[in-house]
Order: C-alpha cells, then structure tokens, then sequence
C-alpha cells in the first residue's frame, strides 16, 4: 500500500494537499511535512484548506503561508491527511487520483488509495511510515511539522494513543534536529487574551449532570464576540472540563456563525464516545470525538445528547 501510494505520487504532475476544515496541528503538520519532501523531488505542489483564517498558534511551521483557500483549476493528485470523512475535504469529487491518509477509527475509506492506520497516535505518523517506507531523506523543516503532528494529537504524550511506537517515532523526529522544548513553547506559551478570557467564561458557566460525572458548556456567538476569541480558540476548551475530579464525559455545543451547533466531546480513557458522534453523523476518537447538528434550539439538543451519554456511563 505504501509503495502504491508513493508510485502515483512520483507519476503524478500536480498535487494537490487538502488539510480539514477547523485544522488542527496534525493535519496542518501533516501536508506541510509532505509539502516539504514533495517540493524537494521536484514535485508540482499546492496547498488547499476551506477555513479562511488559519489558527494562528501554528504560524511557526514551515511554509504554513502557502496554504490557500482556493483550489487550483488542474490538478491530477489529491493527498488528504487526517480527514475521516470525504465532505471534510471541501473540495469536489473530479477526475484526479485520490489519496486518504489518516488514523481516525471512523474513516470512510473514501480514496483511491487509503492509508489508513487506527493505530497510529497521528495522521502525521502515518506520512512518517510512508516516508520510511519509501526510503525519503526526512529534512529538518518536515520533522518539525511531523513532530507537531504527533503531540498534537497526543496532548504531549498524555492521551491514551500514546504507545512505545509514539516515542520511537518522537525520538527519531528529535534525532533530525527537533527542539521539544522550543516547540512546546511555541504551542503552549503564546495564548491570545481572548482565548484566556474564553476559558474564564467556560469555568464560570459550565453546568454538571449525573452526580457531576457529565459536564456541558454552551458557547454562543455573543460569548465570543465579548471574549474576542475566535472559532479555532474554542478547540479543546471542553477539556478543561473533562478534567474535572468527578467528570467522566464533558461536551462543549458551539453555536455556529450561520445557524446550527458544532459539539465536541471529551471522554475518560474508558468510555468510548466515537459511537456517540456517529450517531449523528460525525466522527472521531475513542476519548475525543465531534459532530455538527443543526437546528436552533439548543437546550433539545443538549437533552438529545445527555440521554445518549447517560445510557453509555450506565
Ligand atoms: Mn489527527
């Protein structure tokens, strides 16, 4: 499968890098480490992602200012990375070679190639491998996207993905010149106000059900037009919550800028809520899962969903 995907890599003539809509550091880390060895075989590469402004923390990965949000009008190759479902890509179905590269348990296996692997900590370990398995020269820039990649969806080596292969491959990573340090700096150190007053809003109004093992925020549009956060500063709030002694579930619904809520959920290691997002129509992980609803009643969406969890920790 590696050496399928990396022949029509090296036969095609444009290619086309799709990261997901609301990207986070792995799928961002992901294209841009591929970026990276592509341009440097000489490769046709473009880089498309459908969100207008990207999060800012990740302004430190080579050659981020490349992404676009336009698509290209020719090209014959399309590698998406981290996307666990085709829609996430936001481009439309053509006559091009599609490849899936990603590690979510939902994936739709929707590409002409996928590599798909559930076991890996990050989509960005699954274009390590193939690199490795097709012998390329790793340069320093394409470790350091890789290695965002990896504690990024690890949450620094803390989540239940994080095995031995997680550290093999952090330590290679390092080997090629990655500064762990610098970058946990980078990611950590260099919060907006606005993100650190949303989180004051999300301690203040959190509400707590089942003897407080479920918790719930409910974010609306006001709330960040007070705050000053974006949309991308809402990520991985909830956990703060999930964090909670008592806590073993917490749900974070986001009131969407054109109607409709976006819901994220966090889970203790062993409650699987992957099953719950795909309820309704979303996808995820074991612990961190996610799906849209639309609708504009928030409290019966809350309820729909509270039912759901409250038959799981049964
Ligand atoms: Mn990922």
């Amino acid at each position: 499968m590696h050496q399928k995907a990396w022949k029509y890599i090296i036969n095609s003539k444009h290619i086309l890098l799709v990261s997901h809509v609301s990207p986070d550091g792995d799928t961002l880390g992901s294209v841009l480490a591929l970026y990276d060895v592509l341009k440097k075989l000489g490769k046709k590469v473009s880089l498309y992602n459908f969100t207008k402004e990207l999060p800012r923390i990740y302004d430190f990965l080579p050659n981020i200012n490349r992404i676009k949000d336009t698509i290209p009008n020719h090209f014959d190759l399309v590698i998406s990375c981290d996307c666990g479902s085709f829609d996430r890509l936001k481009i439309p179905r053509g006559d091009y070679t599609l490849i899936n590269i990603d590690h979510h348990i939902s994936n739709e296996y929707f590409g002409d190639v996928n590599l798909v692997d559930t076991s890996s900590a990050s989509a960005g370990m699954v274009v390590y491998k193939l690199l490795i398995k097709n012998c390329v020269k790793i340069s320093k820039n394409c470790a350091i996207c890789l290695y965002v990649s990896i504690v990024e969806d690890t949450g620094f080596f803390s989540y239940s993905n994080v095995d031995k292969q997680t550290f093999k491959d952090a330590s290679s990573l390092v080997e090629l010149g990655v500064n762990p340090a610098k970058i946990a700096s980078l990611l950590k150190s260099r919060q907006s106000l606005a993100k650190v007053r949303l989180l004051g809003f999300v301690l203040n109004n959190f509400e707590l059900y089942n003897e407080a093992k479920i918790a719930f925020i409910y974010i609306n549009k006001e709330v960040l037009l007070e705050t000053g956060a974006k949309r991308y500063d809402t990520k991985n709030i909830v956990n703060y919550l999930r964090d909670i002694v008592n806590v073993r579930v917490a749900v974070m619904i986001l009131e969407e800028e054109h109607g409709g809520f976006k819901v994220s959920i966090r889970s203790e290691d062993e409650i699987d809520i992957s099953s719950i997002a795909k309820d309704f129509d979303g996808g995820g992980h074991k612990n961190s899962a996610g799906f849209e609803v639309i609708g504009s009643d928030f409290k019966e969406i809350s309820k729909k969903i509270l039912k759901k969890l409250e038959d799981k920790l049964v």
